[in-house]
C-alpha cells in the first residue's frame, strides 16, 4: 500500500521546524505548527493564526494532543461556527497540507480542513476534508476538490481516535492525492486551481489555510482539536533511503587528515550517476568538498557506490564525543530526496 506520513519527512528536515510567521500576517512555507509554545489557554496569535467566526472559544489545550501535550481546541456555538486559519504567503503550483484532527464523540459533529476563501459571513472550502461524526461511533472523512466531481469518500474512522489527513495538490495537473493516516485513499482527485472566478463571490484566490468546527448547524455546538498542522509549497515525494559508509568509522580531534569519505549506495531501481552531489548535507550542514567524486564498488557487494568527500574538520564541528548517528540527506537531480545514516564515533 502506498503511504504517506508527511510529518515523518519532516522530522528527517528538522532544520526548519522553526520557520513560523514573519513580520507579515501570512505565514511562510514550510508551516508547521503542534501549539506546544503557546501559553495554555491562549489564543495561538504568534504562530499566525487569525479568527474568521468566532463560534464560542478556541485556544490552545491540554485536554488532547496529537504531539506533545497540547492542541488547538476549537469550539463552535449554537448556530455560530468556529473557523481560524493562516493566510498562506505564496499561492505555489504545489501545495501539500497535512492535519491531525479530534473530533469530540458525540454524534452529529462536522469539521472542515483545507484551503478556503472568505465571502461575506462565511469561509468557503475548497480542496479540503470534511469530516462527519456519523452516529458518534464511527465517523467519515470526505474530500471535496473541483466544483464538478462527486465528493470523494476518503475513510472511516473510530470516533474517540485521532486521525491524521493530508492533500498533496498540484495546481499544475489540478490533481490531488489524498490520504487518511497514512494511507493513500486516491490519487489524481481533480481539484479547483489555485484562483478561479466564481459566478456568486468574483475572483477566489485560494490562500488560506483553514480548519472549523462546523456542527453548529441545526444549532448544535461542538468542539474538535486541531494538531501538529503541516503546509508545505511542494508535493513530498518519498525519499530514496541510501546506504551510507562514512570512513574512517572512529575520529580523533587531533587525528589528521584533510577529508573524510562518504559512500554512497542506492536502492535497486536507482542510479548513483543520478546524485545531485552538491546537493548532499552532512549533518544537515557540511556541504562537500570542492573534489572531483568516484562511482565504484569500494565495499565489493556488486552494488555501485559514489564516493563523496568531506571537509574533515568542518564535519567534527558538528560531532559530540561518543558514538553517534551522521545524517546524510540530499537529492537526485530530479528532485526526490535522499536521505541516509550512518554510526562513527569521535574519541572524548
Ligand atoms: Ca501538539
Ligand atoms: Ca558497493
Amino acid at each position: 500500500m502506498n503511504t504517506r506520513r508527511v510529518a515523518l519527512t519532516l522530522l528527517l528536515l528538522a532544520t526548519w521546524l522553526v520557520s513560523w510567521v514573519g513580520v507579515s500576517s501570512a505565514v511562510t512555507l514550510p508551516f508547521y505548527d503542534d501549539f506546544e509554545n503557546v501559553s495554555l489557554g491562549s489564543y495561538p496569535v504568534e504562530n499566525g493564526w487569525k479568527t474568521w467566526a468566532s463560534g464560542f472559544t478556541a485556544y490552545v489545550s491540554d485536554t488532547q494532543a496529537y504531539s506533545g501535550i497540547q492542541s488547538f481546541r476549537l469550539h463552535s456555538y449554537s448556530y455560530w461556527p468556529r473557523c481560524d486559519f493562516v493566510y498562506l504567503d505564496t499561492v505555489t503550483d504545489q501545495l501539500t497540507y497535512e492535519v491531525s484532527v479530534y473530533m469530540d464523540p458525540v454524534a452529529g459533529r462536522i469539521a472542515s480542513v483545507g484551503l478556503a476563501h472568505g465571502a461575506a459571513y462565511q469561509m468557503l472550502f475548497h480542496n479540503s476534508f470534511s469530516i462527519y461524526g456519523g452516529d458518534g461511533v464511527v465517523g467519515l472523512v470526505y474530500f471535496e476538490g473541483d466544483f464538478d466531481s462527486p465528493r470523494l469518500l476518503v475513510g472511516e474512522f473510530p470516533i474517540g481516535e485521532w486521525i491524521t489527513i493530508g492533500a498533496e495538490l498540484d495546481f499544475a495537473t489540478q490533481t490531488a492525492s489524498v490520504w487518511l493516516n497514512g494511507e493513500v485513499a486516491a490519487t489524481g482527485v481533480p481539484i479547483q486551481p489555485q484562483e478561479f472566478d466564481d459566478p456568486v463571490w468574483g475572483h477566489v484566490v485560494l490562500n488560506r489555510f483553514a480548519v472549523a468546527e462546523s456542527s453548529w448547524i441545526g444549532g448544535r455546538t461542538g468542539v474538535i482539536y486541531v494538531d501538529d498542522v503541516v503546509i508545505l509549497d511542494s508535493i513530498v515525494q518519498s525519499a530514496v533511503e541510501a546506504d551510507v559508509d562514512i570512513s574512517p568509522a572512529k575520529f580523533n580531534l587531533k587525528g589528521r587528515g584533510r577529508y573524510l569519505n562518504c559512500h554512497i549506495e542506492l536502492p535497486e531501481g536507482y542510479s548513483v550517476l543520478d546524485i545531485d552531489v552538491a546537493s548532499l548535507l552532512l549533518n544537515g550542514v557540511v556541504a562537500p568538498a570542492p573534489m572531483p567524486v568516484s562511482i565504484g564498488d569500494y565495499d565489493y557487494d556488486g552494488v555501485p557506490d559514489m564516493t563523496v568527500k568531506f571537509d574533515r574538520q568542518a564535519f567534527l564541528s558538528t560531532l559530540s564525543p561518543g558514538e553517534q548517528e551522521v545524517s546524510v540527506d540530499g537529492c537526485l537531480i530530479d528532485t526526490t530526496p535522499l536521505v541516509g545514516i550512518d554510526f562513527v564515533y569521535l574519541k572524548p
